[in-house]
């Protein structure tokens, strides 16, 4: 079974100059709860007493969902989850020659024994709570140290091994491919009789983070990681709402209450004074707003001409931009929305022809808007009657 792990308030809050106040964090959970969110990792309680209090609010909250928390690979990180009581950790320590060589400073069997040590000591602490093991930057790591790491991990007692691309290196359909690196590690850990849920983290930073992600599914990876708004480190991670709507429209998916999106991203983008752009998948402004006058005529006649996806999915509605692009479609669509369809064919002309001049000078003619172009158009028709 699928699960979807939701990392907004800790990978999230690694965007450059997010933060999010407690409540505010409190809050963001019980959404992503309602949604039907499976994980939510919380924060990384070592960082800031702040960080530390609101996981461990949230983790006393009632909710579906699992409560988790980061912690490295060290004892005092692992407690100080362990003592907020949360659910799941998330381990995580780098075992590529490279950074074992220059960062840590320590031979592979020394590093695997320190982040055994530590599973073993928060199994010893709570059997019930559920470890997960990620060997930091996977999938550039020697793939030998990581199947040591991870097959290691398993046996102290690690639940959840998860491949992380953590500088968004993987292409799909390539010798870099998601499908295949994770096909290729659970057929390692099946071969020695370990099957340790596999979960993804993949970043963004080549734009393929949905894609890799939906790529490791398709191999067999049970949980995937996601943000709102993709919020993360640099360029972020997977799109939780991206990758919720392709799992329900394209996999058969139907465990999440997506028509509640909408308005989580409002909330996290105000509070994380992260715009949502106009043109974003799902939540952007336009992403369901038909503008050419080809597409409008076409897809008032039948939608699924030029949409994929349908807004109702998302509890949202189709609209038509009306703009320098619009054709006759689009006005009369937008005419009956303002209960102005009795307009005759002549002053809809002179409408059309209005809302082209505003388009022209890079505006869109808004719903709003448009009932006083109406109004202005037939007094000066009647004006122009009377003088004749
Ligand atoms: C980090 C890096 C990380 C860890 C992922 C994980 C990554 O910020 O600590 O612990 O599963 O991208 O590798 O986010
Ligand atoms: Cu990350």
């Amino acid at each position: 079974m699928l699960q979807i792990l939701d990392s907004t308030l800790r990978e999230g809050e690694q965007t450059p100059g997010v933060y999010f106040d407690k409540h505010i964090k409190l809050a963001i959970a019980k959404m992503l709860d309602e949604i039907g969110v499976n994980i939510i990792e919380t924060g990384h309680p070592s960082v800031t007493q702040e960080i530390h209090d609101s996981v461990q609010i949230i983790a006393h909250e009632k909710t579906e969902a699992t409560i988790g928390a980061h912690a490295r690979s060290l004892k005092g990180d692992v407690e100080l989850a362990l003592n907020c009581g949360v659910d799941f950790i998330g381990i995580f320590y780098c075992v590529s020659d490279d950074r074992l060589n220059t960062v840590f400073k320590k031979e592979l069997d020394v590093a695997i024994a320190q982040i055994t040590e530590v599973i073993k000591f928060a199994k010893s602490k709570n059997p019930n709570i559920i470890i997960r093991y990620t060997p930091e930057d996977t999938v550039r790591s020697e793939f030998s140290n990581v199947v040591a790491a991870s097959v290691a991990a398993v046996k102290a007692g690690a639940d959840v091994i998860s491949v992380a691309d953590t500088t968004g290196y993987m292409i799909p359909g390539t010798d870099r491919s998601m499908f295949d690196y994770i096909s290729k590690l659970k057929a390692e850990l099946n071969s020695r009789d370990l099957h340790p849920k596999i979960a993804v983290h993949c970043h963004n930073d080549r734009g393929f983070a949905l894609a890799n992600a939906i790529d490791a599914y398709r191999a067999g990876a049970e949980i995937i990681d996601a943000s709102v708004l993709g919020l993360g480190e640099r360029a972020g991670i997977v799109d939780l709402a991206q990758l919720m709507v392709t799992l329900t429209t394209d996999f058969g998916f139907n465990n999440w209450k997506l028509d509640k999106l909408d308005e989580l991203y409002k909330f996290v983008s105000l509070h994380s004074g992260v715009p949502i752009p106009r043109n974003y998948p799902i939540v952007g402004k336009h992403a369901f707003t038909h503008c050419a006058g080809v597409h409008t005529h076409a897809a008032a006649i039948n939608p699924t001409h030029y949409e994929s996806l349908n807004p109702e999915l998302l509890g949202k509605e189709r609209t038509f931009s009306l703009d320098h692009m619009s054709g006759i479609a689009s006005l009369k669509y937008a005419l009956s929305l303002i209960n102005e369809s009795n307009l005759t064919e002549e002053l809809q002309l002179e409408v059309l022809n209005e809302v082209k001049n505003i388009g022209q000078k890079g505006k869109v003619v808004e719903l709003t808007e448009l009932p006083h172009i109406v109004h202005f158009i037939k007094q000066n028709y009647k004006h122009k009657q009377k003088s004749k």
